[in-house]
């Protein structure tokens, strides 16, 4: 069973927790959790894909354990959602409703409410293993976001190998503030949680007072949070009662890495992985934990390198190649997208990362960079140049656009627009944020003269810093 721990036997045989779920003010025990999600099962049997406005509240938790219950894929979108992008993931998937929260435009799709004081005690068998649990949005270097489809498979085989690398059990108390629509926050955060059967605080924030107010055992938290953290003296000092501290979605600093050595006593777990992968690497909670290594592969995992012409690349930990990864948990394709899907996943069942690395003659990996800087890590978000690119142009007042990630001592990367054109910086970051999401925004906008571009006319993105 994929949510293992809300088996309605083993919740009304007594092995219940008053709560299992903390979130936005609300406390959800077992029993409220199987029965107020099994109520919202029969309001979408049998329905297709739906989409829910994946807020961190009670409502997503429901909505998305409801879906998995009844079989039902579940589209989360971005809470900070745009108006483009929006339309582009309803007419994508194929959503038939909204389930949950609505946004203020639905785009014409009928509304499913979560009520969560209803309770249903019917019981559903358990959807095959091969199902789609859901379609998470995710960037590419051009074109607008594709859908990852993931398996139930998949799910509970990257939870699984987590539990052993990490030591997880329902004796841990996970703590994280991050966003419910992706990988990290929903598929790990959460439904490791309602696998594994520990308890589950969702911060709202990702504030270091929050982190250290929770009082957890186990916290997961991308590079930016753990930076926040570090300079935090009394938060950090706090997280010192915790088990294990685990940092992943982007490269963490080898200095955040040496603070919160200092300030916690523990050296972070780190691992890696993408939406199309689940999480394929780790450093073990028993093993070592070298900073900027991302560690061994998972049960199951396997990986190698490669170089520009596919040819292998020996792991001697210090020739970069290619970073391809197999395993239990890749993704089952793009929606609507056969060829996109083929670009990154052979026949052999290799998924081509577009990250470069090394890996040492332990096994050992260390993520070297990406191959393309059109796809931009800025906060633990992948965020695609030319969807940015594409929205600035589609404004009046820009006639060239080129998008570009610099260095931020914060974020790990700061999108960063250079354009040729009219219009005000401050007009052209809001127009991104309402059109895309919140999180995609430039945080700045520098308008010049001209793009360098080369003979063929290809904008040179390495000479815009
Ligand atoms: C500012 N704001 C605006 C604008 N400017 N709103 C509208 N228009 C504008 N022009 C507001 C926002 O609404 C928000 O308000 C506030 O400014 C700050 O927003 P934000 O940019 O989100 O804050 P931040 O401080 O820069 O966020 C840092 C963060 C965030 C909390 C670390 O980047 C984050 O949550 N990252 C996690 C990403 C993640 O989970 N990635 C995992 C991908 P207000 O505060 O009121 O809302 S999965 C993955 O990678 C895999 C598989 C893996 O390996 O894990
Ligand atoms: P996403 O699909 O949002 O999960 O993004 C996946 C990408 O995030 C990977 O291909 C890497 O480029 C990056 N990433 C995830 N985890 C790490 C990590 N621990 N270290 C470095 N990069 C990472």
């Amino acid at each position: 069973m994929l949510l293992a721990s809300l088996n309605p036997s083993a919740v009304a045989a007594g092995h219940d927790v008053g709560d299992a779920v903390r979130i936005d003010g609300a406390t959800l025990s077992r029993s409220d959790l199987v029965g107020a999600a099994t109520s919202v099962a029969e309001r979408v049997a049998g329905a297709g894909r739906v989409a829910v406005l994946a807020t961190p509240t009670a409502t997503t938790v429901l909505a998305v354990t409801g879906c998995l219950i009844a079989g039902v894929p579940v589209v989360p979108v971005p809470a900070d959602v745009g108006a483009a992008e929006r339309r582009h993931i309803l007419n994508d998937s194929g959503a038939v409703a909204w389930l949950g929260e609505v946004p203020a435009e639905p785009e014409g799709l009928p509304h499913v409410p979560v009520r969560l004081h209803a309770r249903s005690w019917h019981r559903y068998a358990e959807p095959s293993p091969d199902a789609t649990a859901m379609i998470i949005y995710t960037s590419g270097t051009t074109g607008p976001p594709k859908g990852v489809v993931i398996s139930r498979r998949a799910i509970a085989a990257d939870i699984d190998a987590l539990a052993t690398a990490w030591a997880w059990t329902p004796e841990d108390t996970l703590v994280h503030g991050l966003p419910l629509f992706h990988v990290h926050g929903l598929i790990l955060g959460l439904l490791g949680s309602l696998r594994i059967g520990n308890r589950f605080v969702h911060t709202g924030k990702p504030s270091p007072a929050a982190y250290a107010a929770a009082g957890g055992s186990l916290y997961f938290g991308v590079p930016t949070v753990w930076s926040r953290v570090v300079s935090d003296l009394d938060a950090a000092l706090a997280l010192s009662s915790a088990r294990l501290l685990v940092s992943g979605s982007a490269p963490l600093p080898v200095p955040v890495f040496d603070d919160l050595v200092r300030l916690t006593g523990h050296a972070p777990v780190e691992r890696y992985g993408s939406t199309e992968s689940l999480i394929t690497l780790s450093t073990l909670v028993d093993g070592e934990r070298r900073p900027g290594w991302v560690g061994l592969p998972l049960a199951g995992v396997q990986t190698r390198l490669a170089d520009d012409d596919g040819a292998p690349v020996s792991h001697d930990g210090a020739t970069i190649g290619r970073l391809e990864v197999r395993g239990p948990a890749l993704f089952d394709g793009y929606v609507n997208r056969p060829d996109a899907t083929a670009e990154v996943l052979d026949a052999d069942g290799w998924y081509h990362t577009g990250d470069v690395a090394v890996i040492d003659g332990d096994g050992m990996h260390r993520i070297v960079g990406r191959e393309s800087v059109d796809l931009i890590k800025s906060g633990g978000y992948r965020i695609g140049a030319g969807e940015i690119e594409t929205v600035l142009l589609g404004h009046a007042g820009v006639d060239e656009a080129a998008v570009v990630g610099l260095p931020d001592a914060d974020l790990g990367q700061r999108i960063v627009a250079f354009v040729v054109g009219s219009a005000a910086p401050k007009e052209l970051i809001d127009h991104v944020a309402q059109q895309l999401s919140t999180h995609k925004r430039p945080r700045e906008v520098r308008v010049v003269d001209a793009l360098p571009r080369n003979a063929m006319g290809k904008v040179l993105k390495k000479e815009l810093s």
